[in-house]
Formats: C-alpha cells, structure tokens, sequence
C-alpha cells in the first residue's frame, strides 16, 4: 500500500479518544454527568469572556477544547509497558516525561503518551497517563512471585490487535479499514472486566500489600481508570459539582485560583465500589467487589520553564508546610488560604510571566500591521516587536501531569487510610529500558514550540527592503 492511502495517525487517534468515552460513558454514567457539566461551564465561561474566546480562536486551540480529554492506565509487565509504546506510535501518541509515584507513597512509575507536534495537538491531544507496576516494592517475596507469575500468564491485546500494530509498523500506516479495526481491538485492551483472574484469597493479600497492586494484579487486563474533560472554569464545575449528585474531592490539586491559570488543576470523585468475583481454586465464582474507576475534571494553564517550575514547586512546598490537606476535607480552607498566600510570590498577569521568563508563549504577527514601518533589527527582536504592537503573545497550554496533583488524585482514589510508605527510589533508566525508549523531554517540546512561532514572526515581518 502506498502511503497516500494511510490513514493520518492523528485522525486513528481521534477515533479512539471518541471510541474510549462512548465506552466509558456506558460503563461509568458518572462521567457523562461530568461531560455534560463542563460542557455547559465552558460555553458560559467562553460566552462570559469574549477576549478568551478570540484569543483560542486566533491560535486555533478552541475546537480542541471540547474533544480534549487524558486518561489513565496501570499495566503490570515490562513486556505490556513496551506493547503499549507500539499501539500508542500507531495513533502518533509518544512518551512524555516520568513521574516517580513511589515518591509518593504509590508503587508505580509512569509516563504520558501524548502527542507531540503543533498541528497533532491542535487535532486531537488526547493523552494517557500510563503506570508501570513495580514489584520490586512488595516486601513478601512469596506475594511478589504469585504476582509475577499471575501478570507473566495474561495476555492483555487481542490477536488481532498485535497483528495490526506489527502491519502498521512494517508498512509505515494503516488504510481506512485496518484503521477502524485497530480501534475496535486497541479499545478491548482497555474494557472493564468485571470477572477478577484471581482468586478472593490472593485478591485480598494483593489488596493487603497495596490496593493498586491488588488492581493491577487481579484482572484480565488494564481498564481504563478514568477519563478526564478539560474545563476552562475548574472552580464553577468544582462548586456545581453536589448538586449534579457527584460528590467531590475537598481540595482542587494543583495551584490555586489565578487570573493567569499555570500548569494544571485539577479534581476528582472518589472511586465506585464496583461488583465484581472472584475465581476461587475449586473453580466456583465467588461475590465481592473493588474500587479503581474514578471521575475527574482539569483545567489546563500555561506550561512553566524550568524557571518558573521551580518557583511553582517551592511555592507548593511552602504552602504545605503551612498547611497539609486531610484527605477528609477537614482544613480545606486553611489550605485554599495557605495556597493563595504563597502564591502571591507568583506574578498573575501574562507580560510578567513573560518577561521574567517563567513561562512559555506562542506569538503570533498582528494582522495588516505595515512591515514598512519596522526597521530590520526591530524585526529581529521579539521584545521590540511586542512593544510596537506588531506581535502578540498567547500562554502555550500545559500538556503534561504533575506528580503530586498525580499523588493526590491516586491517594484520594486509594481510601483515606491508606497511606503505605515506600522508599522513594527515581527508576527512569530501568523504566525506559522497560519501554524500549528514552522518554521526551517536555521542557525542549515546549521551548520548540515557542521558538517556532518567534521564527515565523521575524520572517513575516522582515522589511521588504533592507533598511537601518
Ligand atoms: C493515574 C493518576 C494520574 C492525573 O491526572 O494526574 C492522573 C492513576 O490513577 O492511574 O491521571
Ligand atoms: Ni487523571
């Protein structure tokens, strides 16, 4: 086949974004409540701020909004980690950045397969936040080899699955039908099972040892956790949230309310006790039940160099040593106050977050604006250009994850009891030899994008005649 015939990997990707929330829309009615709500909030907050609505229309980023969602994952083997990288190339999605969880009390590490490039976001950047278990951190070596052996047994992608993704890669792509059949089998990898592959026994010494081991180990393969909409209003949804019958986490994680939005923030609902059975050795079924599949909502912000990340993290930190959220909500207001304090060391409108350089901007040449009137060195000056009004700066949206918004969002979905503690110990080299690749680097992605746009300024607006 040639490759005029291949379907764009961002249209495959489109389709399985579209294909995983009617999925989980029927699995988890929660999440169309959820889809519905920030839907309405984000046509009143655009209806509310006709400045935001054409900034996101001149850049080309409103239509993306509403198809905008990340997922989530927890694979158990190396061999599944790197499977995945294979089925993610095929819909253009590669890993970004890696999150070391133990850090935080959650035997996981992770990365975020995400498109990359403008034009693929701006399609559909449907994103998934995937964790590899780490075995390694249970302690009962006895429990351990039980769970190796039960995750070495299953298979988790269909026949037809794998055989479409070793196509892809041979021929460089997928045609119309190979495309739409990969979908289909690609999303079975991701369905809930409600029948455990181990026993009520074995479930419940997983459970024991950690409840996301127990999750991870105990079925046939890793259901999506949730899916989560992007909102441009993430305290309206937070606030409407009750009275939609969804009860939410006490705190929003991330930073707190600005008027220039960083990063990422983001809430959640507690996961569902869910029906499910167990398969005991005498072969019989027997009745219980599990928590993993959750709601969450995000708002995204301006994604921070590395300047303006440590600012944000120290601010955290500091915060935190004020005030620590309980999970049960109990100091919720000394947090959102201690949040807000320490935040006010963090400028809140765009020109200072630009000039100080703690965040990335794309600049975009103002229309009609008369080349003739700049002189060459002024055209080859960003910050001229944006004095003179021939350019204009729009914040680069946030892509990727937080660790401790992460942290906090599995804690608040693990129990409140459950705080297990486990060395910290950062694994990037063994993960990516796991994944078969280096992952990216987030902070060169978004630097790219930003000097892109500064290029395509400066040529646009280079004077037609060499002048001064
Ligand atoms: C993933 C949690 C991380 C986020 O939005 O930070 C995440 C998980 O629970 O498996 O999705
Ligand atoms: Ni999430």
């Amino acid at each position: 086949m040639n490759s005029a015939t291949f379907i764009s990997k961002d249209v495959i990707r489109a389709s399985f974004s579209a294909a995983m929330s009617a999925m989980y829309r029927t699995e988890v009615p929660a999440y169309g409540t959820l889809l519905s709500l920030v839907a309405k909030v984000n046509a009143e907050t655009l209806a509310a701020a006709p400045e935001l609505r054409h900034r996101l229309e001149q850049t080309d980023t409103l239509d993306r909004i509403s198809e905008e969602r990340h997922g989530a994952i927890r694979v158990g083997t190396p061999a599944e980690l790197s499977m995945l990288r294979r089925v993610f190339a095929v819909m253009g999605m590669y890993p970004v950045g890696y999150y070391d969880l133990s850090e935080a009390g959650v035997p996981v590490h992770s990365t975020a397969f995400r498109p990359v490039g403008d034009a693929a976001l701006k399609i559909n950047p449907f994103r998934v936040f995937t964790s590899l278990l780490r075995l390694d951190l249970i302690e009962d070596a006895e429990l351990r080899e039980e769970a190796r052996t039960t995750l070495e047994t299953r298979q988790i992608f269909t026949a037809g699955a794998i055989s479409l993704v070793e196509k892809a890669e041979a021929d460089g792509g997928l045609g119309a039908d190979d495309a739409m059949l990969f979908v289909k089998e690609i999303i079975e990898t991701f369905r809930w099972h409600d029948h455990a592959s181990v026993s009520a026994d074995l479930y419940r010494r997983l459970h024991d040892a950690h409840r996301l081991i127990a999750d991870v180990v105990s079925f046939k393969g890793p259901h999506i956790n949730h899916l989560t909409p992007r909102t441009l209003d993430i305290d309206a949804v937070q606030n409407r949230m009750p009275k939609h019958g969804i009860s939410q986490k006490a705190v929003i994680e991330g930073p707190p309310t600005r008027a220039c939005p960083i990063l990422l923030r983001q809430t959640s609902f507690k996961a569902l006790e869910e029906n499910v059975s167990f398969r005991n050795a005498d072969g019989e079924w027997q009745a219980g039940s599990h928590t993993a599949r959750f709601g969450e909502i995000e708002q995204r912000g301006i994604a921070l160099t590395p300047k303006g990340r440590a600012l944000y993290d120290r601010l955290l930190a500091q915060s935190r040593k004020v005030v620590r959220p309980a999970p049960d909500g109990s100091n919720a207001d000394a947090y959102i106050t201690a949040l807000h304090d320490a935040f006010k060391a963090f400028p809140d409108d765009w020109d200072s977050i630009r000039r100080l350089g703690l965040g990335y901007f794309r600049y975009t040449p103002v229309k009609n604006f008369p080349r003739s009137a700049l002189s060459t060195r002024e055209a080859c000056n960003i910050d001229m250009l944006v004095a003179l009004g021939a350019v204009v700066f729009d914040p680069i949206v946030y892509e990727d994850f937080l660790p401790v918004s992460a942290a906090g969002i599995f804690q608040s979905n693990l129990g409140d009891d459950d705080s297990q503690k486990f060395s910290a110990s950062p694994s990037q080299r063994e993960f990516e030899m796991h994944l078969g690749t280096p992952v990216l680097d987030e902070f060169a992605h978004y630097e790219g994008l930003e000097k892109a746009s500064i290029e395509n300024c400066r040529r646009q607006l280079q004077p037609t005649a060499l002048a001064n």
